[in-house]
């Protein structure tokens, strides 16, 4: 297990983080969002997460993955 980090742009509130948080966890499991810095990050195994997918997700819901 690896710890992976995103940064997304685009979440205000509270709400937007259990979105995010929401819509990742079918695909990576139990995320962990920083609001202030826009972090996301969860643990996985590299060769097991599709990256794609994780960010396709967050943009279907209105956010951006930045990095
Ligand atoms: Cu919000």
């Amino acid at each position: 297990m690896e710890a992976v980090e995103l940064k997304v742009s685009g979440m205000r509130c509270q709400h937007c983080v259990e979105s995010v948080t929401k819509a990742l966890k079918p695909l990576v499991g139990e995320v962990k969002v920083d609001l202030k810095s826009g972090k996301v990050s969860f643990e996985g195994d590299p060769q097991k997460i599709d990256l794609n997918a994780v960010k396709t997700a967050i943009d279907e819901i209105g956010f951006e993955v930045v990095e």
